[in-house]
């Protein structure tokens, strides 16, 4: 669903949507925690951000949620070239088997180091019999997050998260500056657009090029013109953000979302050319609530 049409939902059943996400617990963050006095006849503008919000929150950051579980198979590693395994189980416990696939798979899984370094996404099989996920992956030393993407059939999206430790020495990587170019294989990547509010609808456009030369022959990854990761430091809260419809095949994609908090996050574009999956990095901080416009300044 479109913002602009959740916007038009929201004016149509204001008291019902509130009320559905105050049920569901999931009106929460400072926006909801300290509403702003100064916001006067505002109060449903304000309202209608918390909606907003309430559909954007991060994922991942639980194990255990929506009533299913996901278990590592073996919660440590060395590094290397690894098997990674895991199972997800329902409410009963029972290993869930059936998937609704979501951009072309049934699981999409996301491997990262704790300081936002050595993204993987890939897409593990499963094993129809037993329910365990397997795939390899490249470790190296230090406290890693394993995030699952998933849709049990007949069921809601879930995200969930748990933690994967590797030994041996760990250096941590800062997450550094700002960065909105990225360098890969020869491409150029940059992400057009300063100024990031949080909790406003926001507009990212990625644009790639290769010496030079705007690529103008994507290929469709995953049944899109590309996939945006995006991780929230301190805490790797997960967003997976699609283009808009009408992006093509390049050289800008425009990627449509909220972020739901001020802070730094990592962003991770997948595109497809020339036959190859390549993913750009980018490193933004996203400002505290703005005016509420959504626009570029
Ligand atoms: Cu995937």
């Amino acid at each position: 669903m479109s913002g602009r049409i959740r916007v038009l939902a929201f004016v149509a059943g204001c008291a019902a949507l509130f009320a559905v996400a105050v049920v569901a617990g999931r009106l929460v963050g400072p926006v909801a925690a300290e509403p702003d006095p100064a916001a006067g006849h505002d109060d449903e503008m304000a309202g209608m951000e918390m909606v907003e919000g309430a559909h954007h929150d991060v994922g991942g950051l639980e194990a255990s949620a929506g009533g299913y579980t996901m278990t590592l198979t073996g919660p440590r590693q060395t590094a290397g070239r690894q098997p990674l395994a895991f199972t997800i189980t329902d409410a009963d416990g029972d290993p869930v088997t059936a998937y609704d696939e979501q951009h072309e798979r049934d699981l999409h899984l996301i491997v990262v180091r704790r300081d936002l370094t050595g993204f993987q996404h890939v897409h593990p099989t499963l094993a129809t019999d037993t329910g365990e996920w397997s795939t390899e992956v490249e470790l190296s030393a230090g406290a890693w997050r394993v995030l699952t993407d998933f849709q049990p059939s007949g069921g809601e999206p879930q995200v969930l998260g748990a933690d994967l430790l590797v030994e041996g020495d760990f250096a941590p990587a800062p997450l550094g500056p700002d960065s909105r170019t990225a360098h890969v294989d020869g491409y150029d990547v940059t992400l057009g657009r300063e100024r990031v509010p949080a909790g406003t609808e926001t507009v990212l456009t990625t644009t790639i090029s290769r010496a030079g030369e705007p690529v103008t022959d994507l290929q469709p990854y995953l049944g899109a013109s590309g996939h945006l990761v995006v991780l929230r430091e301190g805490d790797l809260g997960y967003l997976h953000v699609h283009p808009d419809e009408e992006s093509g095949a390049g050289p800008a994609i425009a990627f449509h979302t909220t972020f739901p908090s001020p802070g730094r996050y990592r962003l991770f574009l997948d595109f497809r050319h020339g036959d190859e999956v390549r993913t750009a990095t980018f490193t933004v901080t996203v400002e505290s609530w703005g005016d509420g416009t959504g626009h570029d300044h």
